[in-house]
Parts: structure tokens; C-alpha cells; sequence
């Protein structure tokens, strides 16, 4: 067996100021046991939410250093994406994954929040990320990002309904992405699938996660809404689910699909209980510089065990079969 660490591609912008992007995915993946090599979209003073931010994509640079790249490093175990800055980098990216055919694509379609796309996207460019994820192994976007992917409307009050999230989940995985976690939904109390009606305690004030596994069937993660919202939340929460779902302490990525399928639920449980443990700790004040998650990762380098790690939470996992229409 090798022992060479899992060598993975960090694709993602550095914001100097507050919590996200490489500043959470680099120390989250190291700590996990990867080996982590960055490349960086753009350097900004800080991520978007901040007023004022300064803006320089790197564009320029890239070309170089991935001929670099290729002429050095031997093996890419995983790329994994998140905000980038023009459609030309998207093409750079694919061409990188198409000259490393054994790398896994995992992307984050980092491209807006609560219904905004982030000030820096033009069209073009959330037309070439919805190309990119016709490639992806696996796919993590939030309703904002769905949404803007398969071009559907983004729901009234951030709530869909059932048929809703059907029907963008079916787009999504006919696009081509093999799995996918849609995070963080809140719900419409109506038209809920049988499953999830059952649980009437589940609704409003508590957030879905749904996971399309290899298999094609659905997995639908339910947890409390905690009442703060920061940045950097979904950065930590989709690192933690590679950490987990591809880290050297996971089995080889080759292992049969309902293994798997298996895998990434667990791995979903696992980033929502870090998440959460790590927004409860995040003080409302400190709202604009973002998710503080490091005292949490500290815990969990300490820690053997899963279940050890915190308390039980009030979630639910149902599982629905056929989730696809049209
Ligand atoms: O956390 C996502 C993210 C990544 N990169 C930049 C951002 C944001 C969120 O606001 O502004 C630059």
C-alpha cells in the first residue's frame, strides 16, 4: 500500500480578512492528512462580504504555473474548486483535470448566498462553472448556487417546496455532476415528500441537506437552524466533508457504490456536527469576519473517535428512493 499522502488541489481565493475560501480549506485538509497544494484564483483584502474589498485575479499567473505543475508533479489524487474569477480558468482547470485523468474533480460552485451572486460574476462566468460541474465527482452547492447552475428561479423566502427541490436536484445530476450535496435548505411546509411530512418537527426552523449518492437514491440530512449566519460556514462545512469522505484514514475511493453511498452520508453527518459545533462557538459580533473554527479543529486532532467528539444532536436522516422527475 502507499504511503505517499493524498495529494489534492486547492483551487480557491485568498480573502486577507475574515473567515473562508483558503484561509478555512488549506488548515482544514492539512490537518486532515492531505497533502495540499493551493492555487490561487485571486487575492482579495477581504471575502465580498466586506464593504470596500479590493479585487486582483490571478489570471495571469496561471498559465506558468500550471505548465509547472505538469512538468513536476507526478500524481493528483483529488481537484477540488470553489469561487473562481474568469471563464478562462475554468477551461485551465478542465484542461489540468484532463491531463491527470486519475484525479477526482470535487467542486464548490462558490458563486452566491441567499439568493445573490457575489459582486465579482459576471454571466459568463456562472455559465462556465455550470459547465464545470458536468465533470465533478462530486458537487456541493447551496440553493443560490443550484438554482443559478440548472437556471431555475430562486424560490420566494428561501423556502422551497418539494416539487422544488425535486425537480432542481434531477436537473442537477442530469447535468452530469455523479454526486451531489445540496446544503443548508429550509423547507416549505408544503408539498414535502411522505418521508420528510412525517416529521413535522422538522420544518422552518430547521435545515436540509440532500445527498445524491452514486447509486442515484437520496439521502435527506435534517438538523436545527442555528440563529447565526456566517461567512465561511459553507467552506468549513464542504472541506469537512472531503476530510472525511476522502481523508488517508478513509478506504481507497474505488470502493463499491452503496459503500459509498454510505460513506458520503456519513461524511455530510460529520462536517454538519463540526459546523454546527463551530457556529455555536461563533460570537454574533463577529458576524463580518466569519466562521471561528479553529478551536473546533483543535478538538477534533485530539479526538480518536467520532461519536466522542459532541453531543448528540437532534437530526434526522431519511432516505427517499426515485427522487428523479420529468
Ligand atoms: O465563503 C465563500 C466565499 C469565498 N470567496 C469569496 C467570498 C466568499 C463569500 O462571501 O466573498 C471571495
Amino acid at each position: 500500500m502507499s504511503t505517499q499522502p493524498r495529494r489534492i488541489i486547492a483551487v480557491h481565493d485568498l480573502s486577507g480578512y475574515g473567515s473562508g475560501s483558503m484561509t478555512t480549506v488549506l488548515p482544514v485538509l492539512a490537518a486532515a492528512g492531505f497533502e495540499v497544494c493551493p492555487l490561487p484564483v485571486a487575492v482579495l483584502s477581504a471575502h465580498t462580504g466586506v464593504p470596500g474589498f479590493t479585487y486582483q485575479d490571478l489570471n495571469s499567473i496561471w498559465s506558468e504555473w500550471l505548465a509547472h505543475w505538469r512538468a513536476t508533479l507526478d500524481r493528483v489524487d483529488y481537484i477540488y474548486t470553489g469561487f473562481l474569477s474568469a471563464p478562462g480558468q475554468i477551461k485551465q482547470v478542465l484542461d489540468f483535470a484532463a491531463a491527470h485523468p486519475e484525479a477526482m474533480l470535487i467542486v464548490d460552485p462558490v458563486m452566491g448566498d441567499h439568493g445573490e451572486i457575489y459582486p465579482t460574476y459576471t454571466p459568463e462566468l456562472c455559465d462556465a462553472m455550470a459547465a464545470l460541474t458536468a465533470h465533478a465527482e462530486l458537487l456541493l452547492p447551496n440553493l443560490t448556487e443550484g438554482c443559478r447552475l440548472v437556471n431555475l428561479p430562486y424560490p420566494a423566502s428561501e423556502r422551497p417546496n418539494w416539487p422544488f427541490i425535486r425537480l432542481l436536484l434531477t436537473k442537477l445530476h442530469r447535468a452530469g455532476a455523479r454526486q451531489i450535496v445540496l446544503k443548508g435548505i429550509s423547507l416549505h411546509p408544503a408539498d414535502l415528500p411522505p418521508e420528510l411530512a412525517s416529521r413535522a418537527k422538522h420544518r422552518g426552523e430547521h435545515l436540509s441537506n440532500f445527498i445524491v449518492g452514486k447509486d442515484a437514491n437520496l439521502t435527506v440530512i435534517t438538523h436545527p437552524r442555528l440563529p447565526i449566519s456566517v461567512d465561511g460556514s459553507g467552506d468549513f462545512f464542504a472541506a469537512n466533508v472531503i476530510a472525511k469522505l476522502y481523508g488517508p484514514t478513509a478506504p481507497t475511493p474505488s470502493v463499491g457504490s452503496n459503500d459509498s453511498a454510505k460513506r458520503l452520508t456519513a461524511s455530510v453527518l460529520y462536517a454538519i456536527r463540526l459546523t454546527m459545533t463551530a457556529l455555536r462557538q461563533t460570537a454574533p459580533e463577529r458576524e463580518e469576519y466569519g466562521l471561528d473554527f479553529i478551536p473546533v479543529w483543535s478538538n477534533v486532532l485530539q479526538t480518536q473517535s467520532d461519536s466522542a467528539l459532541f453531543p448528540d444532536e437532534d437530526i434526522t436522516i431519511t432516505h427517499i428512493r426515485d427522487f428523479t422527475c420529468e
